[in-house]
């Protein structure tokens, strides 16, 4: 069902091969999404975009997408038999609905097993994706529900990629003290106050129970996670990683970051009939002198 009030333009279009709904509130901020693994697109606050989308990524409706939220489920990375990130990012997500209440928007999106899931996981569940867009701010919410008689057993992340004008001057604070897994070398420690990016960057927090702040330049954003989301992943390629993915320009690594809300090293278990929910939210700013 799709429910629209005065004032918030709620129009479909195609982005590559991609069935898109775009949601523009009355101040100008907007949403895109694709039905394509229910992936966020592009987030505008004050006319600027907050989410990187790579120019080369693969818009054919069938490929996981370089850029924006992808939604990795019910598989972190290759953590366990699946496709890489799992397979949501890959299967065509319904638009169950979008509401608008006042000054906000509210769609969802679900993905319930299928014979082409059934394939890949003989799973039961039914995943729904709830986007809230209020002026400013964006709340991602992925809900897990085990329609199974068995428990449903999933990793996952919201995989955000944050626009940044230069990873060379982006600082990450706010993980000062946790857990930190490095990736690259398999070397476990404890988070710097402040996280600065001149290579590439793939580690693994312990979440914190706080916000963190993203900065470059006057541009400031917080980013929460639910308490569901064990883990929070930081991930940049550097150069050279990024110039052997074909779907990122050479200099396409300098302008993204991910901040991801996720589930890494143990897995969460949902009971039959039992609901999971996740979240992140993002709140964007520009600090003025
Ligand atoms: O979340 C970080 C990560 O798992 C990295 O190891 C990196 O490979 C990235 O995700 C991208 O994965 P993808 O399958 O989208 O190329």
């Amino acid at each position: 069902m799709v429910l629209v009030g005065a004032d918030v333009a709620c129009a479909s279009e195609r982005y590559g091969d991609l069935s898109c709904q775009r949601i523009t509130l009355p101040g100008g901020d907007s949403v895109l999404v694709a039905l394509h693994g229910a992936h966020v697109l592009s987030w505008i606050v004050g006319g600027v975009e907050q989410f990187y989308l790579s120019p080369r990524a693969v818009l054919d409706g069938r490929t996981a997408i370089r850029g924006g939220v992808p939604l990795c489920f019910p598989q972190f990375n290759q953590r366990g038999p699946l496709p890489r990130h799992g397979f949501a990012r890959n299967m065509p997500w319904d638009l169950q609905s979008v509401e608008v209440r006042g000054n906000a928007a509210h769609i969802t999106l679900a993905l319930a097993a299928n014979a082409a899931t059934r394939v890949i996981w003989p799973q039961s569940f039914i995943a729904a994706f709830n986007i809230d867009l209020t002026p400013g701010v964006l709340r991602l919410t992925l809900s897990v529900n085990n329609t199974d008689s068995i428990p449903l057993v999933f990793s996952g992340a919201l995989h955000t990629y944050l626009a940044v004008s230069d990873i060379a001057r982006t600082q990450l604070m706010g993980l000062e003290g946790q857990a930190q897994w490095d990736a690259l070398n398999d070397v476990h420690g404890v988070a710097a106050p402040v996280l600065t990016f001149d290579g590439e960057f793939d580690r693994v927090y312990a979440a914190a129970p706080h916000a963190l702040t993203l900065r470059c330049g006057p541009r400031v954003l917080t980013l929460e996670q639910s308490e569901t989301w064990s883990h929070t992943v930081v991930w940049n390629p550097g150069a050279e990683r990024c110039a052997q993915l074909s779907d990122l320009p050479p200099d396409g690594y300098a302008q993204m970051l991910c901040v991801e809300a996720a589930q890494v090293t143990e897995p969460v278990t949902v009971g039959a009939g039992e609901v999971w929910q996740g979240w992140q939210r993002l709140v964007s700013t520009i600090e003025t002198c």
